[in-house]
């Protein structure tokens, strides 16, 4: 849902005047605002908070929240906003997703009222960070196996145990965080910033990623009153249905990366000359700018059906991981072909898709590998789960 050549099938006549608006606005802010510094951020690992209140007063996080300062819009609109952050860089649709679809979701769904009156007015104002701990070093594709513990003893819960990999995590004001009660049932629980015991490091080294903060959490016997547990969280069930706001934004995030890269290739491709012509004439690069904009129009269906789906509230969260699924799987080769046609230039920050490419490793990992969603897809075709073996069935291995 782009306008111009990347816009194949005309998806922009299934849009409303408003979905149009807020697209185009993000759109024109992330290239004013964010690509003119996006290679500086990824190069110097470093997320640009000081245009946090800029996407606040833009009203992107709470973004379909009726109440509490939210703009109460549809899921396109949010997919929207995820496809035009995710053009300027994947770290940027990773604040805003977690913000919406796993701090402010959560909060909103499973909460208080006392917990949404004190963190949503000033989650949606951007005033307050939050961030979703749900992976462990030792538990990520399942996280039924979690360690991390939360004893109730008098009227508190005792926080034991690691969390990681969690997206704005050591720039967070609150964590939503899950933890395994006595009973072994997981629930969900807010830990506010600066909790003694409470510690947040960030993880080095990323080559995918770098303008995220992508941090480690560390509880030690951190004492938060029972008022801090989410009420409506019921298990595990509770954490994965989160997921489904992040897979879909996810989804369409990954049409705006594509985007980014075939439009950098087809500009190089017309403009760099090789044997007398320009690249753009050869059949093979003609093949790959193909093959690219057919992937890309296959995604952006997915996603304006998903999202009128889910917009009727039908969408099931299978439908959502095969959209997340396919569009990372496929943006990721868009980014590597888009790569090869620029040739050594491509392998420089100077042009996105090495960026973008490098970015879409973690697509295809969070919030779901692509392995993880094959089998969860194929459990619901064949009523048979795959995720694991009994021990006398692995046979061989
Ligand atoms: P399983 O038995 O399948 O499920 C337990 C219960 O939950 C229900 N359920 C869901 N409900 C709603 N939406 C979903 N997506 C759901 N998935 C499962 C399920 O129906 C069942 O309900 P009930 O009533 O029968 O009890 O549980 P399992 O332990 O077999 O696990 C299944 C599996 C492997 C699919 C699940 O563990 C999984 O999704 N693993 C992937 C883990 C993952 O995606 N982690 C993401 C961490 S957060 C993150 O990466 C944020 S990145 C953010 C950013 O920077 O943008
Ligand atoms: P593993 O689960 O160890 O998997 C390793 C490999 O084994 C993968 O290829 C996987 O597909 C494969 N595999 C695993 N099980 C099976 C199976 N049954 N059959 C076949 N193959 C299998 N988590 C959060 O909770 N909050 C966040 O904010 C967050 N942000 C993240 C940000 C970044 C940049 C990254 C990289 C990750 C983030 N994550 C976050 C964690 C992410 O959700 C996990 O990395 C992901 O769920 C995969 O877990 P893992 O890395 O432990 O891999």
């Amino acid at each position: 849902m782009s306008s111009g050549h990347t816009d194949f099938y005309l998806c922009e006549d299934l849009l409303s005047e408003d979905e149009k608006q807020i697209r185009d606005d993000v759109r024109n802010w992330v290239d004013r605002r964010y690509l003119p510094r996006a290679a500086d951020y990824f190069e110097t690992a470093e997320f640009p908070v000081e245009l946090i209140p800029e996407m606040g007063a833009m009203g992107l996080f709470g973004i379909k929240l009726n109440e509490y300062g939210g703009r109460g819009k549809n899921n396109v609109s949010f997919g929207l906003v995820c496809q035009e952050l995710e053009r300027g860089d994947s770290a940027l649709r990773s604040f805003v997703s977690v913000m919406n679809s796993l701090v402010i979701h959560p909060i909103y769904s499973f909460g208080s009222r006392e917990q949404k009156q004190r963190w949503l007015p000033e989650l949606v104002r951007g005033a307050k960070i939050g961030c979703f701990g749900l992976s462990e070093p030792e538990a990520g594709s399942d996280p039924r196996s979690m360690r991390a513990t939360a004893v109730k003893t008098g009227g508190r819960y005792i926080l034991n145990g690691r969390k990681m990999w969690i997206t704005n995590g050591a720039i967070a004001d609150v964590a939503v965080v899950w933890a395994k009660t006595e009973n072994g049932r997981v629930r969900g629980f807010l830990v506010e910033k600066g909790t003694p015991g409470f510690s947040a490091r960030p993880v080095e080294r990323k080559f995918s990623m770098r303008a995220s903060v992508t941090s480690v959490l560390n509880f030690d016997n951190v004492s938060v009153p029972e008022e801090n547990l989410l009420p409506g969280t019921t298990g595990l069930k509770s954490a994965l249905m989160c997921l489904n706001e992040g897979r879909f934004g996810i989804a369409w995030g990954s049409v705006g990366a594509a985007i980014a890269c075939y439009e950098a290739a087809v500009n190089y491709a017309k403009s760099r000359i090789q044997f007398g012509a320009p690249i753009a004439s050869f059949q093979l690069v003609q093949q790959k700018l193909t093959l690219m904009l057919t992937e890309i129009t296959k995604a952006q269906l997915l996603c304006i059906r998903l999202g009128r789906l889910k917009d009727e509230g039908r969408a099931s969260p299978q439908q959502i991981a095969m959209a997340k699924m396919n569009n990372a799987f496929e943006a990721l080769k868009i980014a590597r072909s888009a790569r090869e046609i620029l040739g050594a230039n491509g392998i420089t920050l100077g042009h996105p898709p090495i960026r973008h490419m490098l970015n879409l490793e973690t697509l295809n990992t969070y919030e779901g590998t692509r392995d993880i969603h094959i089998l969860s897809l194929g459990r619901h075709i064949t009523g048979m789960s795959a995720f694991s073996c009994e021990p006398e069935e692995k046979g061989a291995g």
